[in-house]
């Protein structure tokens, strides 16, 4: 339903921002005017394709070169508001980016490089204006700075760390850290590295403002290395041949702007809040459909999708498949061979591609995935697009002496053996009588209601997540590692939802009785320890959560997970999160 309202779009509108005084309080409110100008997807139409070289995101050192043991790996990384050439024949941008300086702030922001068990500390500073570029909705549970600003916090997407490192909603800040949110404790984090080496990137998570400051441009990646098995497996390496892809998907005004609806789907209850943003243009490493030539020979691409709500199933073109060697922040066992890959919002994959295997000198990397998934629109000329790959002709010189290893990494058992205890969560989406979204609810229960997951920290759980909603739902846990064993669908959704809608208690509805229909196959490629996993609608995944150190042997942590103010687990559908799929989390001794 709401998908049409993508293909009907034909006008835009603008932010204007009016500050409304009452008393002595000043509370800023989003306002939104028709304006005239080009329909946004004729701005799509309008950008060639293929145009703009695929940028080398820069990088920053998250430790000193060469000393394992007494690192300093101290940063300073600020949030700018900044103009953004995302294509050669689109205006410049106004975005919020990370950055060092306004001039050097990036889209996405610096790649953190990371040697395992290495601390890294960060002091992320916001620069950001007064007002925010996007419309925002005061009626969802939100940060709200007395005095104006753009609220932000920063959380790192995979990392396991200390609540007060870890971007707790609450814990925002505006400029100069001039206001703070409730559970904000302090300016650097402390990101201790311990995970095994893999693929993380960190975004911004301010309570009701994290799809719209995801969208300005607030994200970046974060690599965890281990030298030693980076000598040991000869993948291919080096700033050329180990890449980068960060995906997102954007709509802009002709001006150049960033398009975002201001009127909600229920403007009676929530005056901007929409279920889900989908993009018209897809944007990889922060330019819009752009191309890279590479030599004929295999290099290795970390694929991040970024996007608010967008799942990509992602294919090559010309016979070119993937070898996928790693998921979000975990190695598989053995690299598995594949021609597609589906992501959901904040999913990583680590692939191989050799492209010495075709004759062709050039590749598509497509987009094929409905929006919203799995049930939704297919995607268009504009959205099945990502990027194009230009093979060099003839063979590599110096030649590719890299490999893809038979064997990866075997981390800690996935066995629902010695789990402590098991917790079901239920997925809910509350609708109007005409079956629009207005907030959509884990376990019935606002993010403000009292904590109910209390998990031992050193434990193993099985969570059985049940999706009672229409859609498919990234599911991501702060701090926790899991991995889904087993799905399995209900046999009578209907009867199992309207007794929820009652008792609200899965056991008491007769979960084990229900959760007996088809059993859904998890692909080969997601057979691995993960931060996110997608939610099969009207089914019951089986997660094997571990609140260990899964890289090492389940280790316990080696900081204290058990402070304040905890963590969260929350869908990775950025809309979803913002009203309100997300629950508090406190870890105890
Ligand atoms: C690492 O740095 C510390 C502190 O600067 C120094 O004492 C130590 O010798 C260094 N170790 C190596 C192997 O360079
Ligand atoms: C933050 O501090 C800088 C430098 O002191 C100042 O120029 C700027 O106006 C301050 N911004 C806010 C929002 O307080
Ligand atoms: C914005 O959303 C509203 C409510 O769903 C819809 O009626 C309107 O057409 C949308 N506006 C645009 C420009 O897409
Ligand atoms: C990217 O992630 C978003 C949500 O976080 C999801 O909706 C979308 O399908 C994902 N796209 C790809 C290509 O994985
Ligand atoms: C692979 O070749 C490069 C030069 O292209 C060389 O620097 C590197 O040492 C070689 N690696 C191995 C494992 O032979
Ligand atoms: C379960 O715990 C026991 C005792 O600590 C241990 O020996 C065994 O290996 C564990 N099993 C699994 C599958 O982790
Ligand atoms: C569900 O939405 C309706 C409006 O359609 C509202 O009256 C009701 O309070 C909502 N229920 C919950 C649990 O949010
Ligand atoms: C639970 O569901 C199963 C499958 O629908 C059914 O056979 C069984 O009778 C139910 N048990 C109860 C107690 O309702
Ligand atoms: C993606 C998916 O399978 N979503 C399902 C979630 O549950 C609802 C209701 O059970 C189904 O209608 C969806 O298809
Ligand atoms: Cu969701």
């Amino acid at each position: 339903m709401w998908a049409n309202d993508m293909i009907k779009k034909t006008m835009s509108a603008f932010l204007l921002l009016m500050v409304i005084s009452s008393g002595h309080k000043s509370v800023a409110m989003p306002t939104c005017l028709p304006v005239t100008g080009l329909a946004t997807q004729q701005v799509a139409g309008s950008l060639t394709m293929y145009v703009d070289e695929l940028p080398q995101i820069p990088k920053v050192n998250g430790y000193t070169t060469g000393n394992r043991t007494f690192s300093s790996g101290r940063l300073t990384i600020g949030m700018y508001q900044t103009k953004w050439k995302f294509h050669r024949d689109l205006p410049e941008t106004t975005v919020f980016a990370y950055g060092s300086s306004a001039a050097t702030a990036t889209i996405p922001g610096p790649t953190i490089e990371a040697i395992e068990d290495t601390p890294t500390y960060i002091t992320w500073e916001n620069h950001l204006p007064q007002s925010h570029i996007l419309p925002w909705d005061t009626s969802l549970p939100i940060a709200t700075p007395k005095n104006g600003g753009v609220p932000t916090v920063v959380h790192l997407h995979g990392g396991i760390h200390a609540p007060h490192s870890d971007g707790h909603p609450a814990a925002w800040f505006t400029a100069n850290f001039s206001e703070t949110g409730s559970t904000w404790s302090q300016q650097t984090y402390t990101y201790p590295n311990v995970h095994h080496a893999g693929n993380l990137w960190y975004h911004d998570h301010a309570l009701g403002y994290t799809r719209i400051n995801l969208l300005a441009g607030l994200t970046g990646a974060y690599v965890i290395r281990d030298p030693g098995m980076d000598a040991l497996f000869k993948l291919p390496s080096g700033p050329e041949f180990d890449r980068h892809l960060v995906l997102a998907d954007k709509t802009f005004y002709n001006d150049g702007s960033i398009y975002m609806n201001c009127t909600g789907n229920v403007p009676s209850i929530h005056q901007q809040w929409q279920p889900e943003y989908f993009g018209d243009v897809i944007i990889v490493n922060g330019k819009a459909w752009p191309y890279l030539q590479v030599l004929r020979r295999k290099y290795r691409f970390r694929i991040i999708n970024t996007s608010n709500a967008r799942y990509f199933r992602l294919s090559l073109t010309n016979g070119l498949s993937f070898t996928v060697i790693g998921a979000d922040t975990s190695y598989l066992t053995s690299p598995v061979s594949t021609q597609s890959i589906i992501l959901a919002p904040s999913e990583i994959a680590d692939v191989i591609v050799d492209f010495s295997t075709t004759t062709a000198t050039e590749s598509l990397l497509n987009n094929d995935a409905p929006y919203p998934y799995p049930t939704g629109l297919s995607p268009d000329q504009f959205n099945g697009r990502v990027m194009k790959f230009s093979i060099q002709a003839g063979p590599t010189n110096p030649p590719d002496n890299s490999t893809i290893p038979p064997k990866i990494k075997t981390y800690s058992s996935s066995s629902t053996k010695n789990a402590s205890q098991t917790r079901y969560i239920t997925l809910y989406e509350n609708t109007t009588a005409t079956g629009e979204s207005t907030n959509l609810y884990v376990n019935g229960m606002r993010f403000e209601d009292p904590v109910t997951e209390t998990p031992k920290s050193g434990s193993t759980e099985v969570w059985e997540v049940i999706n009672l909603t229409g859609d498919n739902h990234p599911f991501h846990m702060h701090l926790a590692t899991f991995q889904a064993v087993k799905v399995q669908c209900l046999v009578d959704v209907n009867a199992f939802t309207n007794c929820m809608k009652t008792l609200n208690d899965a056991v008491a509805c007769n979960i084990t009785g229900q959760a007996t229909g088809k059993v859904v196959d998890i692909p080969a490629y997601e057979q691995t320890w993960k931060n996110t996993v997608k939610m099969e609608p009207g089914c019951k995944t089986t997660l094997v959560v571990k609140f260990t150190l899964v890289g090492h042997a389940d280790a316990g942590y080696p900081f204290v997970a058990t402070g304040s103010p905890g963590y969260v687990y929350h869908c990775h559908i950025l809309d979803h999160e913002d009203n309100a799929m997300i629950r508090p989390m406190q870890l105890v001794a």
